[in-house]
């Protein structure tokens, strides 16, 4: 009988959520999903992928507070001839990640005339974490005046009331656990409540 409590106990202190992820194809969302799953970065591995619409990978990530969110995360695509795809598969989503190559301003400009207009119209009122992807890229050039500032992805999330801004490096796994750290809690603050009503 004991055993039996116990373990429907277990079950609902894990709580499952939704993270989407989203940005412009080539700014390093694959590798930044395999850099947080395996703490590996294999400069091959995407490549090696059929650009596909839709990948979905699993992990449970303990919060500070013990309580362990088990986290399915949607590599949605990115390239143009998928974005009716992406779009499909953002609704019941929990939270996202709106990414996008410190490198490539181009980037940067789709997150803020697309991806955070669409997210929000699509899935209102979810949490959203701005993420800067490549950090490395400022230490290895001297190109930098072509770079997105930090201070720009900081105003950026501001202006759009998104919880924060991030950058890692995916190569260099730097910012990579305090991006998933920041999501799963931001989305485990959310109610079960406004999941239901919106599932229907
Ligand atoms: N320097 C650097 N290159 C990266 C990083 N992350 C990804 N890349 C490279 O950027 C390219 C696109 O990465 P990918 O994850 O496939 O982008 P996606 O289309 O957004 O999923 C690949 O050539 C990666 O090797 C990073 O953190 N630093
Ligand atoms: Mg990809």
């Amino acid at each position: 009988m004991g055993s039996c409590c116990c373990k429907s106990k277990e079950v609902e202190e894990e709580i499952s959520r939704k993270i989407s992820v989203v940005g412009n194809g080539e700014v390093g969302k694959t590798c930044l999903i395999k850099r947080y799953l395996t703490d590996e970065f294999d400069e091959d591995t995407p490549h090696s992928y059929i650009p596909s619409a839709l990948q979905v990978d699993e992990k449970v990530e303990e919060l500070k507070n013990g309580k362990k969110v088990h986290l399915f995360i949607y590599d949605l695509g990115g390239r143009d001839t998928f974005k009716h795809l992406t779009r499909m598969n953002y609704p019941r989503s929990d939270a996202a990640l709106i990414c996008f190559g410190i490198d490539d301003k181009e980037s940067l400009k789709a997150v803020k005339e697309y991806w955070i207009p669409e997210m929000i119209r699509i899935c209102p009122g979810i949490p959203i974490l701005l993420v800067g992807l490549k950090k490395d890229k400022r230490d290895e050039t001297r190109t930098i005046e072509n770079f997105v500032r930090e201070s720009d992805g900081h105003s950026l999330a501001k202006s759009n009331n998104l919880v924060g801004y991030v950058e890692c490096s995916s190569l260099k796994g730097d910012g990579v656990k305090t991006v998933f750290a920041t999501i799963a809690r931001e989305a485990a603050k959310r109610q079960n409540t406004q999941k239901a009503a919106e599932s229907v």
